[in-house]
């Protein structure tokens, strides 16, 4: 059980000689009277009727007797809002398996997905085929007790510079949700592309929208998709923040509406993936433009957060920089939601809720804007690009990624402390940690698992798991041991040479 568990649990204590085993008789008993229960119940169940072709029935968990709460776990898979450690708080769990069955527990709903995470890695691989497999099904026995380090546990996919559609972005939601990650960041808007349809400003997707990078299809989401990956997204607890970039990185825009840059005639939108030479301009076009966007992302999107872009603003004023970082703040602030932007908006006046999104690396640090705000305490997402960027090549001469920011190897993804990573980091001021996923290099669905799987797992556990636990040598083991899994579920992976890979468990 130990060895295959990503991201690390806080406490696993094995039972030697222990197995439950799923047989056509297992139900899956949920909490009674909880909707939500029912629903990580009948999620679990629908991931698993496929493979092992049982009934797998979701019932109302029996009350618990008079003498203790214990009757519900004596057969099946149950799932309990009952009877959990207050220290699992709202996203933990604890997990518990005997020869008679297994018991998920949480305080909340969000605890029971993430303790399902669990069994399905603890289950042979070919549970997660989606065809008839031959068995048999057993858990390894012993008791998990699960929590995170962090609230924040972010990915985020680059739908700018090339287009993913709304089954590709639902596939990648499946995909994080399985190592604990709970929020997902769009980036819908850049210099190649404008992905999301916003009423009263049509061109931005039908001009600004209408191709990608290396002049590949384009495409966008209208309000109803973004909807719909907002609402599959909450079936798998992951939160969407969206992310509109501004004031530059805005040349699909300008394209659209030059007046949003003060320019005469329209520029292309970009179709080349070099640096970003676009701008907002100040001006009423900008204000109402900001206003609108905000607006309807904020009306849009249930989650606490939405991201204002602000990186690489070369070509903008200071002045309209502070302006248009300012504006788009104060909205999202007014409208009861939590800005986060790229780290270079500590150049404009910070909202002392305003969370940082660090990207930068040693040799390329944030300027001293940043650092002058976090010594004073402004909350930090880490997305540092050595460690944390999913677009960087593993090692040179691969087709897919970039390297400005040097090879990043899985180990490289893995090594590394939130709170020590970037100086002058107040301990408590770390929100999260997040794996960004750019895409100038990469078109397709298998592309970004490739460039995502093993890292993505890595900086799962980054923001999840307990420093104490951090150790090379053993998530490279526990990470290999997850080779078959993805077999099972079609996701392409890099095969590292630094990964002891299995072959089939
Ligand atoms: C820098 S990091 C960017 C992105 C690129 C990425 C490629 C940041 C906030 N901006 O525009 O896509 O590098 O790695």
């Amino acid at each position: 059980m130990a060895a295959q568990i990503v991201p690390e649990p806080v406490l696993v204590k094995p039972s030697a000689g222990v197995s439950y085993t799923i047989t056509s008789g297992t139900a899956v008993l949920t909490q009674p009277g909880s909707a939500a229960a029912a629903q990580v119940g009948g999620y679990l169940a629908g991931l698993l009727r496929p493979s092992t072709g049982y009934a797998l029935p979701v019932r109302s968990a029996p009350e618990p007797d008079a003498g203790g709460s214990g009757s519900a776990a004596d057969s099946g898979i149950s799932l309990l809002l009952a009877g959990a450690p207050a220290t699992v708080g709202a996203q933990g769990y604890e997990l518990d398996v005997t020869s008679t069955g297994v018991t998920i527990r949480a305080q909340q709903p969000a605890g029971l997905f993430a303790g399902v995470q669990t069994l399905r890695q603890l289950l042979p691989a070919a549970s997660a085929r989606t065809t008839v497999q031959p068995g048999p099904w057993p858990v390894p026995g012993g008791h998990v007790l699960d929590y995170p380090r962090y609230a924040y546990r972010g990915a985020m996919l680059d739908v700018a510079r090339h287009f993913f559609s709304v089954a590709d972005v639902e596939r990648y939601i499946d995909e994080i949700s399985l190592y604990k990650v709970d929020y997902l960041h769009l980036h819908l808007s850049d210099d190649q592309g404008w992905r999301i349809a916003i009423n009263g400003w049509p061109q931005l997707t039908t001009v600004g929208g209408a191709t990608g990078a290396d002049g590949s299809p384009g495409g966008y989401f209208t309000q109803a998709d973004y909807k719909a990956i907002v609402a599959y997204a909450q079936s798998r607890y992951v939160t969407i923040v969206p992310e509109i970039d501004m004031p530059s990185h805005v040349e699909a825009a300008l394209a659209a509406y030059p007046q949003l840059g003060c320019l005469a005639t329209a520029p292309p939108v970009q179709t080349s993936t070099g640096g970003t030479a676009s701008t907002l301009c100040d001006g009423a076009p900008t204000k109402q433009f900001v206003s609108d966007v905000i607006s309807q992302l904020v009306a849009l999107t249930p989650g606490p957060y939405l991201q204002i872009g602000g990186d690489e603003a070369a070509k903008t004023p200071p002045a309209t920089y502070s302006a248009v970082i300012g504006q788009a703040q104060d909205d999202v602030l007014a409208a009861g939601k939590t800005p986060i932007g790229w780290d270079a908006i500590a150049d404009a006046p910070l909202d002392a809720k305003t969370v940082l999104e660090y990207w930068h690396l040693p040799s390329q640090p944030a300027d001293q804007n940043y650092f002058a705000a976090t010594a004073k305490g402004q909350p930090v997402i880490l997305a540092p690009a050595d460690h944390a960027y999913l677009d960087q090549m593993y090692v040179p001469g691969l087709p897919l990624g970039l390297h400005w920011a040097g090879y990043v190897e899985v180990r490289n993804a893995y090594d590394w402390d939130p709170t020590t990573v970037v100086p002058g980091l107040k301990a408590n001021a770390v929100t999260g940690v997040e794996a960004p996923l750019w895409t100038e290099t990469l078109s397709t669905m298998s592309d970004l698992e490739y460039m995502a799987f093993p890292r993505l797992p890595a900086i799962a556990e980054i923001g999840w798991s307990p420093q104490s636990t951090h150790d090379w040598v053993g998530f490279s083991v526990r990470l290999g041991a997850q080779a078959p899994l993805w077999a099972a579920l079609g996701i392409n992976y890099y095969k590292s040479i630094q990964v002891p890979w299995e072959q089939s468990r």
